[in-house]
């Protein structure tokens, strides 16, 4: 295990490093390096993880044995025995990551849009036509995708059997200490018990944006077109507040009016983001997170935008990958990305294995905690906005919240139950677009902008398809994050409605976080999260406790009006 993890730790490091660079400045010779790194690790870390098989029925100490599963679930597609195989499987990574990160809608040969421009788009226009266009157009990226994506899963579920999993899924629902039928029972609970609420939330969104575009954009099934909810996969439907706010209420303030206005540049959003951490009594970046990160896009070469954070050599070389817009969305995602750097560096003197967090939804959650602590309260605290908005506007407030957080969970059950069916080969090539959009209208209530056949590919338009990242993690943040939000809120003394907490500048709710951070993955999550939140179980009722006043609000609006939508 010495030895393990020692070559993995250094052959980690290379590929970081060249992922760095392709990812940071796509071409030939940059995807070479990536593929190549890639290659070395995946191989390695599946001959050592074949070799581990012989020790599977020992009785070892609990720590060696987690080292020895986190061995076998290194490699999120691992390498097949056959080297010829692995090599092909490492480009094929490459190459669909690549090819996102290049994509582009070229509507003719001299008008060609970037997902940020299409992106945009989608959050400011108010045409439907418009937003058609985009939505359709970003979608004429991924067909190119299918057969290789097709090969990616073949070869990724050979490198997965020779582990002994049943095939990539099943490798994936491994890393949760319980099993994968447990983990996909839990993720179902938890989906049943928030579904109320997101269809309160569904319904009432519908009969506003009827009021804008007009009846007939809904048919008798009830189904959202997801080019009208101001976000490219309709994951998160805050962009379009304007058209759903309360009429009634007191209007809120508008968060990206409030940068603009007080000349908010990339870099001091990010600075604004790391001192919500040191407040906390946590370190500043190092001087090299400044130098090294890319913070926005080059204007003269091609890269991967979707926003990551990176530890490239495990010794403080912490950046982010970023090409940040001045605005509400993107002012969030950058507490998610610091979260991720934070995490990092905690758990730093961790063992290899161990540097980790204690479930990769942990991972995607510290940021966001931290975000939810962004309050009129905290915004007033450090200048951005004068007036803060009495308990008249606590509706509206919460209405914001839940077209960000509420509106994400199906989408972030959808992504990887299409995923797991393609693995198992439950869902066959042939379907793949089929049983995508099945799955948008059972969990999301949402339907396609225009008519969509298997001449195309929609899963391979959203990134973590082809940069092959698991996505029930974020399903999972989305939970836990309120469940330590509710802790540290609770340990701060905070009194009154739970959305109107901030533990800004508390070094206690700093400590007790970065506490549970620095353990990383050398425990099982319940043991994180007990020293967390005080519990051991994964639970909606802290989102809900949230929500509780919007979920009233919404059912008094919603009465005498249908809720839910017909899928099949
Ligand atoms: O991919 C991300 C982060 C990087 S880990 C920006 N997120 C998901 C997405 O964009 O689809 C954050 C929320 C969900
Ligand atoms: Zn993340």
């Amino acid at each position: 295990m010495d030895k393990a993890e020692t070559s993995l730790e250094a052959l980690g490091r290379r590929s970081a490093f060249s992922s760095w660079a392709m990812q940071t400045n796509i071409n030939y010779s940059t995807e070479w390096l990536a593929g190549d790194a890639d290659n070395a690790y995946s191989a390695e870390a599946a001959k050592l993880a074949h070799e581990a098989r012989k020790y599977d029925k020992l009785k070892l100490p609990a720590d060696l044995k987690r080292k020895f599963l986190a061995l076998k679930l290194t490699v999120t597609s691992p390498a097949p025995p056959d080297p010829k195989e692995q090599k092909e499987l490492s480009d094929a990574k490459v190459w669909l990551d690549s090819t996102y990160g290049k994509g582009k809608y070229c509507a003719t040969p001299e008008k060609c849009q970037t997902l940020d421009d299409l992106e945009e788009t989608l959050r400011s226009s108010r045409n439907p036509t418009v937003l058609l266009d985009a939505w359709q157009g970003w979608r004429t990226i991924s067909p190119p995708m299918r057969p290789r994506y097709q090969r990616f899963v073949e070869l990724s579920n050979k490198g997965s059997q020779d582990l002994g999993f049943k095939d990539t899924a099943d490798l994936w629902r491994s890393g949760y200490d319980m099993t994968p039928e447990q983990f996909s029972a839990e993720l179902d609970r938890l989906d049943s018990q928030m579904k109320p609420l997101y269809e309160a939330l569904h319904a009432y969104v519908r009969r506003r944006l009827q009021d804008k575009y007009g009846s007939d954009i809904i048919g008798a099934d009830g189904l959202i077109p997801q080019q009208l909810t101001g976000n490219m996969w309709g994951q998160s439907w805050e962009n379009i507040y304007d058209l759903v706010k309360a009429p009634s209420q007191t209007p809120s303030f508008d968060l990206t009016k409030r940068l603009v206005a007080n000349k908010y540049d990339e870099k001091k959003m990010v600075e604004a983001g790391e001192g919500f951490f040191t407040s906390l009594g946590l370190e500043k970046l190092p001087a090299t997170f400044w130098e090294r990160s890319m913070l926005t896009r080059p204007r003269d070469r091609e890269v991967v935008c979707h926003a990551s954070a990176w530890d490239v050599e495990n010794s403080q070389d912490l950046r982010i990958k970023m090409c940040i817009k001045i605005n509400a969305e993107d002012y969030v995602t950058i507490h998610h990305e610091l979260g991720h750097n934070y995490y990092q560096r905690a758990y730093e003197k961790q063992p290899y294995f161990f540097r980790g967090s204690a479930n990769d939804g942990f991972h995607e959650a510290l940021g966001d905690t931290i975000a939810l602590s962004v309050t009129p309260e905290y915004l007033k605290q450090v200048g951005l906005i004068d007036k803060v908005p009495g308990a008249e506007g606590d509706i509206d407030l919460l209405l914001q919240k839940a077209l960000e957080k509420v509106a994400f969970q199906p989408f972030g059950l959808l992504v990887d139950k299409w995923r797991w069916d393609v693995f198992s080969g439950k869902t066959k090539p042939a379907d793949y677009n089929k049983a995508w959009w099945a799955l948008v209208r059972k969990y999301q209530g949402m339907k396609p902008g225009n008519e969509r056949t298997e001449e195309q590919f929609d899963p391979g338009a959203k990134y973590h398809i082809p940069g092959n990242t698991p996505y029930a993690r974020y399903f999972l943040a989305n939970v836990y994050q309120f469940q330590f939000y509710r802790a540290l809120c609770k340990q701060v003394g905070h009194t009154g409605p739970l959305h109107r907490c901030s533990f800004y500048g508390d070094k206690g709710a700093g400590k007790r976080l970065n506490d549970m951070m620095a353990m990383g993955a050398s425990r099982p999550w319940p043991d994180a999260l007990e020293a967390a939140t005080g519990q051991r179980e994964l639970d909606a009722t802290a989102i809900l406790e949230y929500f509780a006043p919007l979920k009233v609000w919404l059912d008094e609006q919603n009465k005498g009006r249908s809720v839910g939508w017909k899928a099949e």
